[in-house]
């Protein structure tokens, strides 16, 4: 039975947890009297508990985020009410900082902070030993990342073969955003990159096909971006999929050349933007040039088959709804696939909390401790925001309306200003007050959408893309007074393209015929929907 159980509940089943894996890699002599054990949050406390002390272990050692601190708190308690002389150590970002207070904290024996990779070992043979007492909070200095042992061999065939293969080649980041964790991360290290790239190539061989880098910012030093991009382009075959982390912009000439050899889909740029506002970048500390981030992204969309997916935040201090509408319009007109509404989290340490009586920045007591309220956007508006984030996920960002989705944004759609075609009445949904201040748009096209969906739909989960494909041609018909063949014909569109559906029957139209021959059944990716479309 093993001494060391390394735990952590992930997001979910496909993401399997990075940080274990350097833990475990770097156990050194203690690494064969320790095993990982792995769950997702949507399983029960209970259920974990058994799991967990199935192995018998001394120690317990929890990867914590913001994700499972609310489920892994229950786990520890109901452990230590089991067996209390077992020792629990935390470790990981939501541990990090500000641990006065924390239920998990208080019912735990140690929290090791920050980057616990050889820290982790050192406190286990502390106490697996007769060490003196150790203190409760201890500090991991910065592991030196050329003497680290490699984690990936600890990716197992299963992992390859079904779950999301996280990588890194640098840790930190240099900037220092005020509501991301990784701004503390100071200063960016690389991992030696002739190693890096040897794992990699063993990954390959072992048949790994989808590569996350969590690297905060890929494209920061020139030559390792090009360096890792050139080597998995000389070993391209079909089915890689690489995912970046980059900032929007620093794109130079060298780098785009290797970004146009790629074949579409296989590269994923996850673009950071958060606001367009100057003066809400400048208080959160965010230095970005505008001009060259629109340049790059014109760049990536016209000259490359990249996937872009471009994040924006929701109530940054000093953001209101017009100049969110407006960065969001401006995005919308760069085109990228996918367009990340993300609503403002407060992490523990991040330094946005000097906001907090400026601003009046109101955030959920409870992880992922989201935004409620700020002095600029009231909380029934950012309830509306939120909704906002959430249906454009499903119509957009999915990719299953992309011929639909133009005749949403388009501006000028609006009953009143075009006309009806005498279609159905306008149910008695009426447009919140703030809307009236919003000049005609892509956002405030979509947001008049979202605040029709939720007055009927009354959800934003578990809703069949049926009931979205009906209320798109009721919302287009009925409040837009937009043509009903033609959004019949482009909704049909829409549904066709994922083969072997079912036909679409609209309420209120004639059901279309059947394709004569189905075609082949594909994986139906985001990326690969978004693919087919542009
Ligand atoms: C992969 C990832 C995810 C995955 C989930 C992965 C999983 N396993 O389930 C997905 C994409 C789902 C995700 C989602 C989100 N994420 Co995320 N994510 C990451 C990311 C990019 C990589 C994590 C990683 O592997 N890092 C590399 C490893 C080596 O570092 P590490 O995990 O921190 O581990 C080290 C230490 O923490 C510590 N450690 C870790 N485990 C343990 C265990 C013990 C016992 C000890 C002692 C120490 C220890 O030692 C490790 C080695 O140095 C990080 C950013 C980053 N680059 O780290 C953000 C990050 C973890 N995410 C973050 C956030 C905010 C989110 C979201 C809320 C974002 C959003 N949508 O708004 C969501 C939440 C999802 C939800 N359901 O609620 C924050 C976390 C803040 C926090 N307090 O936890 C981070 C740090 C990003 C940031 N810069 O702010 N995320
Ligand atoms: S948001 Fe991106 S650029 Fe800013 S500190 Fe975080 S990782 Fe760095």
């Amino acid at each position: 039975m093993p001494d060391i159980v390394l735990a952590t509940l992930n997001a979910k089943y496909i993401h399997a947890s990075f940080g274990l894996r350097y833990l475990m890699a770097n156990l050194g002599g203690l690494r064969e009297r320790a095993c990982m054990a792995e769950f997702h949050i949507n399983q029960t406390p209970l259920e974990i508990t058994e799991a967990i002390l199935l192995h018998e272990p001394h120690i317990v050692g929890f990867g914590m985020y913001i994700w499972n601190v609310q489920q892994t708190t229950e786990v520890v308690a109901l452990l230590k009410r089991i067996r209390p002389e077992l020792i629990v150590i935390l470790g990981g970002p939501e541990v990090s900082y500000e641990t006065d207070g924390q239920e998990i904290v208080a019912l735990a024996d140690h929290v090791i902070t920050g980057e616990a990779d050889v820290k982790f070992a050192e406190v286990c043979t502390a106490l697996l030993g007769d060490a003196a007492p150790l203190p409760k909070v201890i500090a991991a200095e910065l592991p030196p990342l050329d003497q680290l042992a490699s984690p990936y061999d600890f990716y197992t065939d299963e992992d390859l073969a079904h779950r999301v293969v996280y990588v890194e080649a640098s840790r930190g980041c240099p900037f220092t955003c005020e509501f991301c964790l990784s701004s503390l991360d100071v200063p960016v290290r690389a991992f030696p990159l002739d190693a890096f790239l040897a794992a990699m190539q063993r990954l390959l061989e072992r048949g790994a096909t989808q590569f996350k880098f969590v690297d905060r910012t890929f494209n920061l030093h020139l030559p390792t971006s090009m360096g890792i991009l050139q080597f998995f382009l000389d070993r391209w075959r079909d089915g890689l999929f690489l995912h970046f982390e980059m900032i929007p912009d620093r794109l130079p000439e060298q780098l785009r050349a290797l970004i146009r050899r790629f074949p579409p889909g296989a590269v994923q740029f996850e673009v950071g933007i958060q606001t367009f506002d100057d003066a809400t970048s400048k208080n959160i500390s965010r230095r970005q040039n505008l001009e060259r981030l629109a340049d790059n992204l014109r760049f990536l969309r016209e000259e490359t088959g990249v996937h872009v997916h471009a994040d924006l935040i929701v109530g940054l201090p000093g953001e209101g709804m017009e100049s969110f509408g407006r960065g969001f319009d401006r995005l919308v007109a760069l085109g990228p696939q996918e367009i990340q509404v993300g609503m403002l989290k407060r992490l523990r340490g991040t330094p946005i909390v000097r906001h907090d009586a400026e601003f009046a920045m109101r955030y959920a007591p409870h992880p992922p401790y989201e935004i409620l309220a700020t002095r600029d956007i009231a909380f029934p508006d950012m309830q509306r925001l939120r909704r906002f984030a959430r249906y454009w996920d499903i119509v957009a960002n999915s990719g299953q309306f992309t011929t639909t989705l133009p005749l949403l944004l388009q501006v000028g759609s609006r009953k009143s200003e075009v006309g009806t075609d005498g279609a159905s009445d306008p149910s008695d949904f009426r447009l919140p007050t703030s809307e009236f201040r919003l000049p005609p748009s892509p956002f405030s096209s979509f947001l008049r959408f979202s605040d029709w969906l939720h007055a009927t739909l009354h959800r934003t989960h578990q809703i069949a893309l049926q009931t979205i494909a009906q209320g798109l041609f009721d919302f287009l018909t009925g409040e837009n007074g937009a043509d009903r063949a033609t959004v019949a014909a482009a909704l049909e569109a829409d549904w066709r393209r994922t083969p072997g559906r079912e036909t679409l029957t609209l309420r209120g139209m004639p059901a279309a015929p059947a394709p004569a021959k189905p075609a082949a059944i594909r994986t139906a990716r985001r990326q690969a929907r978004h693919t087919q479309a542009h």
